[in-house]
């Protein structure tokens, strides 16, 4: 089965480059990644971390107690995959930042069977039925992230990284839409190996705020 899951909306500061009428120079710098945009093949500089934006309403700790009285929910970021803010990094409506699409392997193109751990193998499979190429250190598919490294890219990127993104990423929203787990559960995994698209042909441009969809 291939399907390919909407991520969380993150939002983040980064540009390709504006007369993008040739492939990336190789390799590409450690801040950068693979995408695709503007109908061709681009690379995204990011000059910040990509953030995931935490509202005083949100309770994405899950503990009843909302942001804007539980500094516990700020201790590390919490990416929240199915779960929109309604504001960017900027503080400016959600709905004026350009979208970017991470397209995330949910197969098991090496049909392998096979995750970072024997345990996380086992819980997705328990979710899923199956091991996506989501989380297979060795995947079936070329991916942007992790970076591949030379001759593509300066950095390889280890397993569940990519460069200015967390490390870990909450599934609960969208496993409890599949009805796998009760709504409110987190389900921290690690950021799942992606590859990025922009679709707008005016997301070529230089500069910009954009939004994981
Ligand atoms: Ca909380
Ligand atoms: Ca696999």
């Amino acid at each position: 089965m291939r399907r390919v899951i909407p991520l969380v909306l993150l939002s983040v500061a980064l540009s390709v480059p504006a007369a993008a009428r040739q492939d990336p120079t190789r390799p590409i710098k450690a801040n950068q990644t693979d995408g695709y945009g503007n109908d061709r093949l681009v690379a995204f500089t990011y000059f910040m971390n990509f953030q995931c934006v935490h509202e005083p309403g949100d309770d994405l700790d899950n503990d009843g107690a909302i942001a804007a009285v539980d500094p516990n929910e700020f201790q590390s970021p919490r990416c929240v995959v199915g779960r929109q803010p309604t504001i960017d990094p900027n503080g400016r409506p959600i709905t004026d930042t350009q979208p970017l699409y991470v397209i995330v392997p949910f197969f098991d193109a090496d049909a392998d069977g096979q995750a970072a751990t024997p345990e996380l193998a086992a819980a997705l499979r328990r979710l899923f039925g199956f091991v996506p190429d989501a989380f297979d250190p060795s995947p079936g598919v070329p991916v942007q992230c992790p970076e591949p490294g030379p001759p593509l890219s300066v950095h390889a990127g280890a397993f569940g990284t990519c460069t200015m993104h967390p490390s870990t990423l909450d599934l609960g929203p969208v496993l409890a839409s599949l009805g796998a787990v009760p709504a409110g559960t987190a389900v921290q995994v690690p950021t799942p190996i992606t590859a990025t698209s922009s679709t707008a042909r005016t997301s070529a441009r230089s500069g910009g705020r954009w939004s994981w969809c």
